[in-house]
């Protein structure tokens, strides 16, 4: 079980409420919230309320929560109608990678022709 919030990630404040956020869908072990720096029409950010540092430690620990975020990230394609015309998952994991926000999340982006550098 991973620690349920950690005081200095932005990412439990906003599961806390402690700071605002655009919320789309929530059920109790995971929040979807838009992006504050959208890079497409639709770009969503799902997370386990649950604090792990990325997805592959999500994963290892906790595999339903993980499939929980992935079934979250599918509703909000479907709610915000990305999905006939294709949409991307990210997972950025690492620095290396991108990853800024060491709290796991997946970047749902859709509703415009896709090009690189888009997250
Ligand atoms: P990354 O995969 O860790 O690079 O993505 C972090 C994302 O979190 C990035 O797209 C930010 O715009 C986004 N974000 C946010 O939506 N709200 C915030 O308060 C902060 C970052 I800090």
């Amino acid at each position: 079980m991973a620690d349920q919030l950690d005081p200095d990630c932005i990412f439990c404040k906003i599961v806390a409420g402690a700071i605002p956020a655009s919320v789309v869908r929530e059920t109790e072990r995971t929040i979807a919230f838009r992006d504050i720096n959208p890079q497409a029409p639709t770009h969503v950010l799902v997370v386990p309320k649950d604090h792990y540092p990325n997805a592959a430690t999500l994963a290892a620990a906790d595999p339903e929560l993980a499939a929980a975020v992935l079934t979250e990230a599918a509703g909000v394609a479907a709610d915000e109608k990305i999905a006939d015309h294709g949409y991307r998952m990210i997972f950025n994991t690492g620095a290396g990678a991108g990853q800024t926000v060491f709290h796991a999340h997946v970047h749902v982006l859709g509703g415009a022709a896709f090009h690189e550098g888009m997250v």
